[in-house]
């Protein structure tokens, strides 16, 4: 199946359009990576995985139609030729009827320095603004397979709180789509630790392609993925800090592992990387249970309980706190 079949099977014809859609979708932080894709054209996983909404963190999107594209990016119109328009547009194409255009503006909280991805936050709210400007009315379910095909984390970004996304067995990735967990956990908080605010030195989609292909080490990882995944939930049930942090950090730490291993070898990590780890880490031996996670950057993120909030930010100067379910109605 290709991504054109999967919006034909998915999205209803002949709907009344509205004058404009407008959504806001929350970024989304993996606590079991997505690191390997067994399609590359539907982004469909080698694995499931599992997240946690960042709360007000995230990306507004307003689409209407127009004569001809435009897209608008914090206030901006785009040149055509951007990296940016171009998967954008291309994702659009897949929607449009012949002659359409759209006028596309879109605005990011995250700030692109806090390392947090937005594609995940863009396409599902891209999406969403689609489903409102067509109204379609989509069940969440095939907006989060939709959300995907634009890129794979956004399909675990249509919901507040935790977000498991099934990776799925089906060729045609239609049982591949994020789950909302629903548990409630309103002390957790997740601190944002800025390492570095360059670019990356490599975008993660061709980061994923070559550790799968290229690194001894990814053998191992899909276990490594489908134990932690068994081990987590249980653990945010029951709001037991110490083992979805343990899962969490490890998780991360050796999804890191992996890339290590492709040659030539991917290596996030700045000096200041290491720095804040071995923070949480000293953190963690006086006591205040603090986590690691990290995705493809340098930058640190941090799990925590509400009561340690003190301790932890008078460690990490400059620390962005996040309250995953207070998100923008
Ligand atoms: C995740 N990451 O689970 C993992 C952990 C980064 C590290 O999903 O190619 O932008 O668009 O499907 O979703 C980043 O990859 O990749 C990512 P595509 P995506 O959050």
């Amino acid at each position: 199946m290709t991504p054109r079949e999967t919006v034909a099977a998915l999205v209803p014809r002949g709907k009344a359009a509205k004058e404009a859609g407008e959504a806001f979708a929350p970024a989304n932080l993996a606590l079991v990576k997505y690191w390997g894709k067994r399609d590359e054209t539907l982004n469909l996983p080698v694995t499931s995985s599992l997240s946690i909404s960042l709360g007000g963190l995230g990306t507004t999107t307003r689409i209407e139609a127009a004569a001809e594209d435009r897209v608008i990016l914090d206030g901006r119109t785009l040149a055509p030729e951007t990296p940016f328009t171009r998967r954008l547009i291309a994702y659009l194409d897949l929607f449009r009827e012949p002659g359409a255009g759209f006028r596309v503006s879109t605005r990011n909280s995250v700030p692109t320095a806090a390392g947090v991805a937005s594609s995940a936050s863009g396409f599902a709210a891209l999406v969403l603004a689609l489903d409102r400007l067509h109204g379609w009315e989509l069940e969440p379910r095939s907006l989060s397979i939709l959300a995907r095909l634009g890129s794979g984390s956004a399909c675990r970004s249509l919901w507040p709180g935790f977000v498991r996304w099934e990776a799925g067995s089906a060729p045609d990735g239609m049982d591949s789509h994020g789950i909302p967990l629903g548990w409630q956990w309103p002390a957790l908080r997740i601190g944002l630790v800025e390492v570095e605010t360059g670019p990356k030195p490599y975008a993660s989609r061709a980061a994923m392609r070559d550790t799968r292909e290229q690194s001894a080490l990814y053998a191992a990882w899909p276990d490594k993925c489908r134990a932690d995944l068994a081990a987590i939930e249980p653990a945010i049930e029951a709001r037991d800090l110490e083992t979805v942090g343990r899962i969490a950090e490890s998780n991360a730490l050796s999804m890191h592992a992996t890339m290590l291993g492709a040659w030539p070898p991917i290596l996030y990590w700045q000096s200041g990387t290491i720095e804040a780890l071995r923070a949480a880490w000293r953190l963690r031996e006086e006591g205040v249970p603090v986590y690691v996670t990290m995705d493809a950057g340098p930058n640190v993120k941090l799990l925590f309980e509400a009561a340690h909030e003190a301790d932890v930010a008078a460690a990490f100067p400059g620390l962005r706190v996040l309250l995953p379910w207070d998100i923008p109605s």
